[in-house]
């Protein structure tokens, strides 16, 4: 398996909930090592970048204004197969599929107010990555855990 990179955002609820450290805790108890870490408000022309492939959806207006709402910690995680890894642990989309020990399963109640973004495959990646990151606020640093995790 090769070493890859993913996006990841956590959505405003999570900081309004005040579940930042809960969710970054699975995230890194995991493994995963976060190589960039950025908390921003997402201007709406970002949003649409980012959901772009949702506009013809009913549900694409809601989307953008509760991705706008508030503030969100956006990352870069890095690690063995990393995009389908971080898609297991966060769960199915839908919160009624997503099961218990997942984050989506055990931290959600409902799909519209869904609290983690994880890119669903490499080209994904590579293009939110490069949303959200310029190439100097990514770190690839040594991790000494490598043969342990
Ligand atoms: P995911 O890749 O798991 O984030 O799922 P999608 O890209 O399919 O959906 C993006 C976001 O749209 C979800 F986080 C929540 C929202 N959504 C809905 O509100 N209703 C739906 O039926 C599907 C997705």
């Amino acid at each position: 398996m090769s070493i890859e990179r993913t996006f990841a955002m956590l959505k405003p609820g999570i900081v309004q909930r005040r579940l930042v450290g809960e969710v970054l805790s699975r995230i890194e108890k995991k493994g995963f090592r976060i190589v960039a870490l950025k908390f921003l408000m997402i201007p709406t022309e970002l949003a649409e970048s980012h959901y772009g492939e949702h506009r013809a959806k009913a549900f694409y207006p809601d989307l953008i204004r509760y991705i706008t709402s508030g503030p969100v910690v956006a990352m870069v995680l890095q690690g063995e197969a990393a995009i389908p890894a971080l898609r297991r642990l966060c769960g199915a989309t839908k919160v009624e599929d997503a099961l218990p020990g997942t984050i989506r399963g055990d931290l959600a109640m409902h799909t519209d107010m869904n609290i983690i973004h994880a890119s669903d495959s490499e080209a994904s990646a590579g293009r939110e990555i490069g949303l959200f990151f310029g190439p100097g606020e990514i770190y690839d640093w040594k991790d000494g855990n490598d043969a342990w995790i």
